[in-house]
């Protein structure tokens, strides 16, 4: 049997070696998510801002049909600077890998890749959802089913307005993943910490949140939580402010047909047009909160596992 091309970074494989805390980045938001050099900036700070909670990053992309769980500086570049690279979910990851391609992983294929190298932690800005007018164009993530199978908790700002937040938040429920605001009772709406909805689930502390993700381990429970982690309040774009430029930028994107995967960084990139740059800052601002976090969250759950 020939191994499968898995490549874990040596401080990746170090840590998850001796039980140290580690926390998973995924890769399609500095290829697909955010302009460079911005992109780059970000996937710097972040791995940083990870370390400076006492966890290690692994940030995780297929290269030349390897799938890597911890990036160098050389390839964290490459990556960023890339044109056209595949953006990979759960479909797409083994055709990528057994063709030498290259490409970026989504939610739910870092999700996979992270479970596979050990690794229980993971650290985003946003997941994928449930499109506007999926009851005509099904336009469902496939991040929501794998939150429903792979036992990793996924720390994001919550859902954004270009998605129907009421039916994700409802495909959620349905598929078992428990949705858990940090610190507040309504679920956070990615740009704006509030919203007028409210989560299922309310925690307080990143050690009551490692103690249900390791709960569920025990109870023998596929699947992840889903952690709603709002943007600090000083960084946040009002969802007044938002509202009028969000259906701009839907209105363009099904003027020019846009469809599948190319939705979600179609209307990510309309979006930082319309605001000048502005919905940018406040995702990089997001990002970094929920990398800080998610190290707590994984340095808490290193304790008990211990
Ligand atoms: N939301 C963002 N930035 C992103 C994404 C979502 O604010 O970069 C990316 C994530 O990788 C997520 C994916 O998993 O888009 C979802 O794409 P789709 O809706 O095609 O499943
Ligand atoms: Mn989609």
């Amino acid at each position: 049997m020939t191994a499968l091309p898995l490549q874990r970074s040596a401080e990746v494989a170090a840590a998850v070696a001796t039980s140290r805390p580690v926390v998973a980045l995924e890769s399609t938001i500095i290829t697909h998510g955010m302009p460079f050099p911005q992109n780059l900036e970000v996937a710097r700070h972040v791995e940083d801002d990870i370390r400076g909670g006492g966890a290690t990053p692994a940030t995780i992309a297929v290269i030349d049909g390897t799938l890597h769980i911890g990036l160098d500086d050389v390839q964290l570049e490459r990556l960023a600077q890339a044109k056209s690279v595949a953006k990979l979910s759960r479909a797409d990851l083994a055709a990528c890998m057994a063709t030498g391609g290259t490409g970026a992983t989504t939610v739910a294929a870092t999700m996979i890749a992270a479970h596979l190298a050990g690794i229980e932690i993971f650290a985003t800005g946003g997941i994928g959802g449930v499109h506007r007018g999926a009851e005509n164009s099904f336009d469902v993530s496939a991040d929501l089913m794998e939150l429903a199978q792979t036992p990793v908790t996924v720390v994001a700002a919550g859902a954004k307005a270009i998605l129907d937040v009421d039916k994700t938040l409802e495909v959620l429920e349905t598929q078992g993943v428990p949705v858990i605001a940090v610190g507040q009772d309504s679920f956070p709406a990615f740009w704006s910490a509030q919203s007028p909805l409210a989560a299922p689930l309310r925690m307080d502390t990143a050690a009551e949140i490692a103690r249900a993700h390791h709960m569920r381990g025990q109870l023998h429970l596929p699947g992840g939580q889903l952690v709603a982690h709002p943007i600090p309040a000083a960084e946040e774009i009002p969802a007044d402010d938002l509202a009028p430029i969000i259906a701009q930028a839907q209105a363009d994107a099904d003027r020019h047909g846009i469809k599948g995967k190319a939705v979600t960084p179609y209307l990510l990139q309309r979006i930082f047009e319309l605001t000048d740059g502005r919905s940018l800052t406040a995702n990089i601002a997001l990002v970094r909160n929920n990398a800080r976090f998610a190290a707590e969250i994984a340095s808490e759950l290193a304790k008990i596992s211990r």
